[in-house]
């Protein structure tokens, strides 16, 4: 039996990118065409930005931050890159390397704090000391620096490159354990507020494959080793339980994001939580925390010791 050629929805010329969920194909013009209006329809939902505002993104060096910062420059908005060090070992510079090379190559700037250098100690340190996953770690630090540096930076607004497959893992986790807490704050766009800048994530309409296929079509050389202390971070196994579904029922994953963001986060942001806990400036640092000492600053001062 001959196979069909695959065709574009839009145009009938050649496909290069099949996409069950929506049950169509693209030319890679239509493709980058069907991610921008992701995007566009991401910002728009969500009053995520106003027309041309300046943002900063947290890049990785991976596909989806650096995918995350090409779509907002074509989509007209001032973006500037954040690159923050964890130290570990030749990941970390093979990151910092790719994301320098995007933002060289287009002449955007890269601003990069390296948590060594600037704070006296590396992930891999932190973890060890405190007896915590480094991911953990790692993600009350990249939400510390994220926050200071934006805000330092008179930026108001900070974006991740959290994707479909990112956002939908993390649901199902907090699901999974009913999680009431961090249900009410899984949201595409976190208004900012005692402190915070806004946090946006503009690619969860999007999934991880196809953040891959666009970063190769457009020519992004990104990272594409996986962290090595990402072995035992639990949403690669709800990553995979999900790829299962998604493959036996496409569509799934969305469904179940997308349900959740128009019907049930409505009713939790209306329902009454536990009443926001006063926040206040780290003694440490002067960044917002609810206790006197902020998280970062007792992980440092451990990691230090
Ligand atoms: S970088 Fe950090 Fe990830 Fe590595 S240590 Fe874990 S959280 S896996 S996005
Ligand atoms: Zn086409
Ligand atoms: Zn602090």
């Amino acid at each position: 039996m001959t196979r069909v050629p695959m065709k574009c929805r839009v145009c009938r010329g050649p496909a290069v990118i099949d996409l069950k969920r929506h049950n169509a194909n693209f030319c890679r013009e239509h493709f980058v065409a069907y991610c921008e209006e992701q995007v566009r329809r991401a910002i728009h939902h969500f009053r995520m930005l106003e027309p041309g505002e300046r943002v900063l993104v947290a890049v990785s060096g991976g596909k989806d931050s650096l995918a995350c910062w090409d779509l907002l420059v074509r989509l007209g908005y001032a973006v500037e890159g954040f690159y923050l060090g964890l130290g570990i070992d030749t990941y970390s510079d093979d990151s910092l390397a790719a994301a320098t090379r995007f933002a060289d190559a287009r002449g955007l700037t890269l601003h990069v704090v390296d948590l060594e250098t600037t704070h006296g100690f590396t992930i891999p340190v932190a973890a060890g000391a405190t007896h915590r996953s480094p991911c953990g770690a790692c993600g009350l630090s990249k939400r510390h620096e994220f926050n200071r540096v934006a805000r330092d930076l008179g930026f108001g607004v900070l974006a991740t490159g959290h994707n479909l497959d990112d956002e939908a893992a993390v649901l199902l986790g907090n699901v999974l354990r009913w999680e009431t807490d961090y249900l009410a704050r899984q949201h595409p766009c976190l208004p900012a507020e005692g402190g915070f800048v806004r946090k946006i994530k503009p690619l969860y309409r999007l999934g991880e494959r196809e953040m891959a296929a666009y970063c190769i079509l457009e020519g992004i050389d990104y990272q594409v080793d996986e962290c090595p202390m990402a072995a035992g971070n639990r949403h690669i196994g709800f990553k995979e339980t999900l790829n299962d579904l998604e493959r036996r029922s496409p569509g799934s994953k969305a469904a179940f994001l997308f349900g959740f963001l128009d019907r049930m986060a409505p009713l939790l942001a209306q329902a009454d939580g536990p009443g926001d806990a006063e926040v206040h400036a780290c003694a440490g640092c002067g960044e917002p925390t609810t206790g006197d000492v902020c998280a970062f600053c007792r992980l440092r001062d451990k990691a230090r010791a």
